[in-house]
């Protein structure tokens, strides 16, 4: 197979999600990392010409690039003869979906809120939006403590997604206490954030 090459930054956890899954996978040696620096207000001309969304991760691959999270994922998962992370069927493909889409929709709303606090002109920031966002953030936690059973058991797409969330809340959010009051949550986290593929692609300070 060609080496792949894929467009990452190490603080973003959409990019972990994908350098999680090769490790898990094995596929991390056939993959070729491009550390890459962007913001919505500084695009990264690099990205732009493979991913017309400007974002990253996004996966060169065989002449075709690919985009994203998910689309990586589910590409590289049919990439390895092992144990699927992307369970192919039955009620444990869509408690792994649904979890993935829980996380993607608590990053989605940790980015937007980080976004608006950190990039937008300081007499232009929006509370009531920021709050908005952190209401949803607070929602998934909430569910995910509520179901935190369906955590259980080896990787897969929807453990490590909640798990590149939960880190990234860390990274950026570190002021928002959500151990308080979500033990379960807290100490399945603290466990995955062991296993050797999250040790290695914990963002940097
Ligand atoms: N839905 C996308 C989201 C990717 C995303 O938002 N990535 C951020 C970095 S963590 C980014 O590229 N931001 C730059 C931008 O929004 O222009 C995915 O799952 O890959």
């Amino acid at each position: 197979m060609a080496k792949m090459r894929l467009y990452y930054s190490p603080s973003s956890p959409y990019a972990r999600k994908v350098r999680v899954l090769a490790l898990e996978t094995r596929l991390d040696k056939k993959i070729e990392m491009i550390n890459v620096a962007l913001t919505p207000v500084q695009p990264n001309a690099d990205v732009d010409k493979h991913n017309p969304i400007g974002k990253i991760p996004a996966l060169s691959v065989k002449g075709m690039d690919l985009f994203d999270s998910p689309v990586i994922c589910e590409y590289l998962d049919n990439q390895h003869k092992g144990r699927k992370i992307l369970p192919r069927k039955g009620r444990e493909r869509w408690v792994a979906l649904r979890l993935q889409a829980m996380g993607d929709g608590l990053l989605d709303a940790a980015l937007l809120a980080r976004y608006e606090n950190s990039l937008r002109p300081e007499d232009k920031r929006w509370g009531g939006w920021v709050e908005g966002q952190m209401k949803k953030i607070d929602g998934v936690l909430d569910q995910l403590e509520a179901e935190a059973k369906s955590l259980k058991g080896k990787p897969t797409i929807g453990t490590i997604t909640v798990g590149c969330a939960l880190g990234y809340l860390d990274l950026r959010f570190h002021d928002h206490d959500w151990r308080n009051k979500r033990p379960k949550l807290a100490k399945w986290f603290a466990a995955f954030s062991k296993l050797p593929s999250m040790k290695s692609t914990a963002p940097p300070p």
